[in-house]
């Protein structure tokens, strides 16, 4: 059994995702971020980034003491090799899928978190004139990476050829591309992938409504969850 730490989040729909697709057996453990339950001294111990996802593997390859994995790029590669899915064997393959989880890891999730802080959240506390510069430089960012990725998808099904983590790593931060400021009418290859060919998958539907009743339908932040996830500093988690 899987335990997944959880918030119904796109960092956190790339692990239901691949959960789905393995039909690994899995519990939910949900980290209510708005809350603060990040900060748990249980939760630390398996994320000391204070960030979801993580997941606990209580029956890892080869038996011994669970394992506990943070970072979901590093989840979802865990979760390929245990199950021998969705990650080529092969050299060439292997380093093709790796190369786009990552890519999605240091670009299209940071920037894309960046863009949505500054376009959707940060106009409610802040004066719109002091944030101009921060909208545009993650919104061209987002926009830059969307051109990447609807050109690596020009002729090929998925992002690495075959289906692999690669794809559920980047198709959930594709998701909220209202937020991102970001027009799909434009990007003709990932529309295509992101709604005819990953968004029909059964899993992938599965893996996005995990949760999802947890989720407030609105964006708007409580004055105590702003604290909590835009004040963070080194003093928050010494
Ligand atoms: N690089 C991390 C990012 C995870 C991340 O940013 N998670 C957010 C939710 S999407 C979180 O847990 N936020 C809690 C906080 O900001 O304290 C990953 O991909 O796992």
């Amino acid at each position: 059994m899987i335990d997944l730490y959880y918030w119904p989040t796109p960092n956190g729909w790339k692990i239901s995702i691949m959960l789905e697709e393995c039909a690994l057996p899995y519990r939910v453990v949900p980290v209510n971020i708005g809350a603060g339950e990040q900060f748990k001294p249980e939760f630390l111990a398996i994320s000391p980034n204070n960030r979801m996802p993580a997941i606990v593997d209580h029956a890892p390859t080869g038996g011994g003491a669970p394992v506990a994995v943070f970072e979901s790029g590093a989840i979802l590669q865990y979760l390929a090799e245990k199950t021998g899915q969705f990650l080529p064997n092969d050299l060439r393959g292997k380093y093709d899928a790796l190369q786009w989880v990552n890519w999605q890891m240091g670009g299209l999730g940071p920037m894309a978190g960046q863009a949505t802080h500054f376009n959707v959240y940060a106009p409610q506390f802040t004066p719109v004139e002091r944030l101009t510069y921060g909208q545009d430089r993650y919104t061209n960012e987002v926009n830059r990476l969307f051109g990447v990725l609807d050109k690596r998808l020009a002729d090929r099904e998925f992002v690495a050829g075959t289906y692999s983590i690669a794809d559920m790593a980047i198709w959930p931060w594709v998701v909220p591309y209202k937020n991102l400021k970001q027009d799909l009418e434009t990007f003709p290859n990932v529309r295509r992938w992101f709604r005819d060919t990953m968004g029909q998958r059964p899993a992938v539907r599965k893996g996005k409504d995990v949760g999802a009743e947890l989720r407030r339908p609105q964006t708007v932040h409580s004055e105590e969850e702003r604290r909590i996830l835009f004040g963070q500093t080194a003093a928050t988690v010494r």
